[in-house]
């Protein structure tokens, strides 16, 4: 049946249909990767509806671009070590085209965040300084993060090129007060910046999009970012972020197409501190300049298009590091997994 379906549909491709798609319904043979949120505005009065996931791993700490040991963590006066991070995002998110040019999105998040913590006690036999590691713990947090609204408008969206600007806010509906409990690792006590669930701050978040779409191959360019407005209530502000992506999708056929994409980054650490933490400081994550760095990711995705189910489309995306210079000690990235299905109507 699926095999039946790509080959009617090749053919339909082969007949030039794909051009008249394209201009009345952009969304469907938009080949933008699951990881790109903003790529393109939507005719008047259409809505559509679509679930994200996110799951990203981090591993090892790093200082710049060199990782660092627990004997020489353990010499900067800390005595915790993370080895392993890992978040879940679950992203609903709705857009309507006001105008054929402006479009308005709003986007919810759940969170969850654990993290696995080693206590470093040094073993005297050796020659030199070699750490045990006695006590793991585990931290968790899950809740309603940061919601995003935004206002997307087209400047040009003809056959082949589309440019569009965004402008939108992050609403500080994440708790930023999160604490540990009774048996954790911070008993009652608030839990480090990146284990909190927003930023705590109104936050701006612009994005200016390029796409290029020709038959079958499309490429695109987009640069945005994240700048806090201010101090939070607890004393403290997120770095402020500059994304570039870059991505090139080639279609196969009406049902199915692939992608390249390079994300470039760029952050910077915390600036204030969470009071909370001024007698912690043995725990790399409560120190506001091991925040921010660069980091360059690739990823490989794949989008499949079901236009009969509400012009269905549903990606997958994975990605790993090629470089990273961090403000450390940091954890790490490793990899990073994006699965999205959207519907329109
Ligand atoms: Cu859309």
């Amino acid at each position: 049946m699926l095999v039946l379906l790509s080959a009617s549909s090749l053919l339909t491709f082969a007949q030039g249909d794909s051009t008249a798609t394209c201009s009345s319904c952009c969304c469907s043979t938009d080949l933008t990767p699951s990881g790109i949120m903003i790529s393109h505005v939507h005719e008047k009065n259409q809505w559509m509806l679509s679930y994200r996931y996110m799951s990203m791993s981090m591993r090892n700490m790093l200082v710049g671009s060199s990782s660092i040991s627990d004997g020489e963590l353990f010499n900067k006066n800390y005595s915790m070590s993370s080895n392993r991070m890992h978040m879940d995002m679950h992203m609903l998110m709705a857009m309507y085209g006001v105008t054929d040019k402006l479009t308005l999105m709003a986007m919810v998040n759940y969170t969850v965040i654990s993290m696995n913590m080693t206590s470093l006690t040094p073993v005297m036999s050796m020659p030199g300084m070699d750490m045990s590691s006695d006590v793991n713990m585990n931290m968790k947090t899950s809740g309603l993060s940061d919601v995003k609204i935004n206002a997307l408008y087209s400047l040009v969206n003809s056959h082949s090129h589309h440019v569009l600007v965004s402008g939108g806010f992050s609403i500080p509906t994440g708790s930023i007060r999160v604490s540990g409990d009774a048996n954790s690792m911070y008993p009652d006590h608030r839990l480090p910046y990146d284990m909190q669930l927003g930023s705590g701050t109104w936050d701006i978040l612009p994005v200016l999009n390029y796409i290029r779409q020709n038959d079958r191959i499309s490429w695109s360019t987009q640069i945005s970012s994240v700048i806090r407005t201010g101090y939070n209530s607890v004393g403290y502000k997120l770095g402020n972020e500059v994304t570039w992506n870059n991505w090139l999708a080639f279609q196969w056929s009406r049902l199915f197409s692939s992608s390249l994409r390079l994300e470039g980054n760029a952050s910077s650490a915390i600036k204030g501190y969470d009071p909370s933490f001024t007698y912690l400081t043995y725990e790399p994550a409560t120190n506001p300049a091991n925040y921010g760095g660069q980091h360059v990711n690739g990823y490989i995705g794949t989008n499949i298009y079901l236009r009969s189910l509400l012009n269905s489309k549903l990606g997958v995306e994975y990605g790993i590091p090629f470089y990273q210079h961090l403000n450390g000690p940091q954890m790490s990235f490793k990899s990073s997994l994006y699965a999205s299905w959207s519907v329109m109507f």
